[in-house]
C-alpha cells in the first residue's frame, strides 16, 4: 500500500523514490513482520491460554510430549495476522499476484482454525474430518489455480520449468492443473506433518521463503531472468514482498516456538504456511526448486508413506520406530533440540542446492 501511495510523490520528494524497489520493500516488510509477531506474541499467547487452546493430551507418542500437554496451540495466528499485515503495508496492492497469494493463505489458515478450533475448544481430537480438510483444500486450490491463470498475460500459467535444463519449460497445457493442485494440497500437508517438534517446521519454513524470495525476485526481473535463462513471469515479483514478510512472522513466531516451545503454531500456522509457500512457487514457476528447499518437508512426508507401505506389505512390520521421521529419531534417543538443530543444518544446505540451480544449467 505503501507504494501505491508514496511513489507518486517521489517527483517532489526524491527520497520516496525507494518505496519502488522490491528489495527495500522486501527487507521492511521482514523487519515490519517479525516487529509485529513480537509485539503481539505475548498477547495472543495469553489469549489462547485463557481460551484452553491448549493441545489436548496424546494418549500414544513419544513420552517425552507428555511433558508439552498444557501448552497452547493455534500460534499461527500470529503469522497470518503479521504475515498479512506486513504484506498489505509494503506490496503494490494492485497485483494480482499479491492478491492470489494472500486469498490461498488465509483461506488455509481459516482451515487449519476450524480444525484447531474443533479440537481444543470443542474437545474433539479428531478436528475436521480428513474428508473435509481435503476438500476444502482442494477447493482453494482450484480457485487460486483458475485465478493464477486468468492474471497470467506471458501464457506461463501451464508451463513447467525445469532446474537444471537451460531453457527447457514443458507447456502441461490442462494437466498442469492437476499438477499445481498436487503442489498447493501436498505441501499443506508436508508442513503439518512435519509440525511435531519445538521449532521443526517453522525454521525450515523460514529458509524457504527466504529462498523463494531470491528465485521470486529474479523471475519477476525481465533482463535477469534472461541473464540467467528462468521463465520471466511478469508482475510475479511482487511477491519477494510476500515472501519478506512470512520470513519476518516465522522468525518472529520461532521467539516463541523454540524449544522449550511456548506455543504451537496449530493447523491454522502450518497449513496456511504450506499453502502459501506452494502458490507462490505454482505462480513462479519455480515447484521444483520448492521440493528442493523443501526436501525436509518431502522427506517427512516420504517416510510416513514408506512406513504405511512397509507396514502393510509386510503384515505388521515397520521400516522406522515411528514415522514421520522425527519421532523415528526421537525413539533412538536423540533429544528433541538435536533434531530440530540437525534439520535446520539439512534445510540451509537444501537452500544452498535450490539456489545453485540458477546457475547450473
Ligand atoms: C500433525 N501434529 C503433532 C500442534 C501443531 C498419518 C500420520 C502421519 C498423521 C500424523 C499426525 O497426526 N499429524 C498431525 C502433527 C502435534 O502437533 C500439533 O499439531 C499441529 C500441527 N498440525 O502445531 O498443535 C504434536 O506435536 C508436538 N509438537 C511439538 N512442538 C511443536 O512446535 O512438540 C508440535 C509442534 C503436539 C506436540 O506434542 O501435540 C503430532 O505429532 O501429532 N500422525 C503422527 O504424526 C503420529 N504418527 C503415527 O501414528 N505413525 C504411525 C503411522 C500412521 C505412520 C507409525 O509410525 O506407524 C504421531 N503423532 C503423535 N505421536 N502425536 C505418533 C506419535
Amino acid at each position: 500500500m505503501l507504494y501505491n501511495l508514496l511513489t507518486p510523490l517521489s517527483d517532489t520528494v526524491g527520497i520516496l523514490n525507494v518505496f519502488r524497489y522490491i528489495t527495500f520493500r522486501t527487507a521492511y516488510a521482514t523487519i515490519t513482520a517479525l516487529v509485529i509477531t513480537l509485539i503481539i506474541g505475548p498477547f495472543v499467547i495469553r489469549k489462547l491460554k485463557q481460551l484452553e487452546f491448549s493441545m489436548l493430551s496424546k494418549e500414544y507418542g513419544p513420552k517425552a510430549h507428555k511433558s508439552k500437554e498444557g501448552t497452547p496451540t493455534m500460534g499461527g495466528v500470529m503469522i497470518v495476522i503479521a504475515g498479512g499485515l506486513s504484506t498489505f503495508l509494503w506490496a503494490d496492492i494492485t497485483n494480482p499476484y499479491v492478491w492470489i497469494t494472500l486469498f490461498t493463505f488465509f483461506c488455509y489458515a481459516a482451515i487449519g482454525f476450524r480444525d484447531d478450533y474443533i479440537k481444543t475448544i470443542k474437545k474433539k481430537p479428531g478436528g475436521i474430518s480428513a474428508r473435509a480438510k481435503f476438500l476444502g483444500q482442494v477447493t482453494t486450490g482450484v480457485l487460486a489455480i483458475t485465478f493464477i491463470t486468468i492474471a497470467d498475460k506471458g501464457n506461463t500459467a501451464t508451463i513447467l520449468a525445469m532446474p537444471f535444463f537451460k531453457n527447457l519449460v514443458i507447456d502441461l497445457g490442462a494437466f498442469y492443473f492437476i499438477f499445481a493442485l498436487f503442489v498447493l494440497v501436498g505441501t499443506s500437508n508436508a508442513v503439518n506433518i512435519t509440525d511435531g517438534l519445538d521449532g521443526l517446521a517453522i525454521a525450515p519454513s523460514v529458509i524457504s521463503f527466504g529462498t523463494l524470495s531470491f528465485f521470486v525476485y529474479l523471475t519477476g526481473h525481465k533482463e535477469f531472468a534472461g541473464y540467467l535463462n528462468i521463465l520471466f513471469v511478469s508482475g510475479s515479483g511482487e511477491l519477494a514482498v510476500f515472501c519478506g514478510a512470512m520470513v519476518g512472522a516465522g522468525l518472529g513466531f520461532l521467539w516463541f516456538n523454540a524449544f522449550p516451545a511456548s506455543v504451537f503454531m496449530g493447523d491454522v500456522g502450518s497449513l496456511s504456511i504450506g499453502g502459501a509457500m506452494a502458490v507462490v512457487a505454482v505462480i513462479t514457476k519455480h515447484e521444483i526448486v520448492l521440493a528442493i528447499v523443501g526436501g525436509i518437508f518431502v522427506m517427512e512426508t516420504v517416510s510416513v508413506i514408506l512406513q504405511v507401505g512397509f507396514y502393510k506389505a509386510t503384515k505388521g512390520k515397520r521400516l522406522f520406530r515411528m514415522a514421520p521421521i522425527h519421532h523415528h529419531f526421537e525413539l533412538k534417543g536423540w533429544s528433541e533440540t538435536k533434531i530440530t538443530v540437525r534439520f535446520w543444518i539439512i534445510s540451509f544446505v537444501l537452500a544452498l542446492v535450490a539456489l545453485s540451480t540458477l546457475k547450473l544449467r
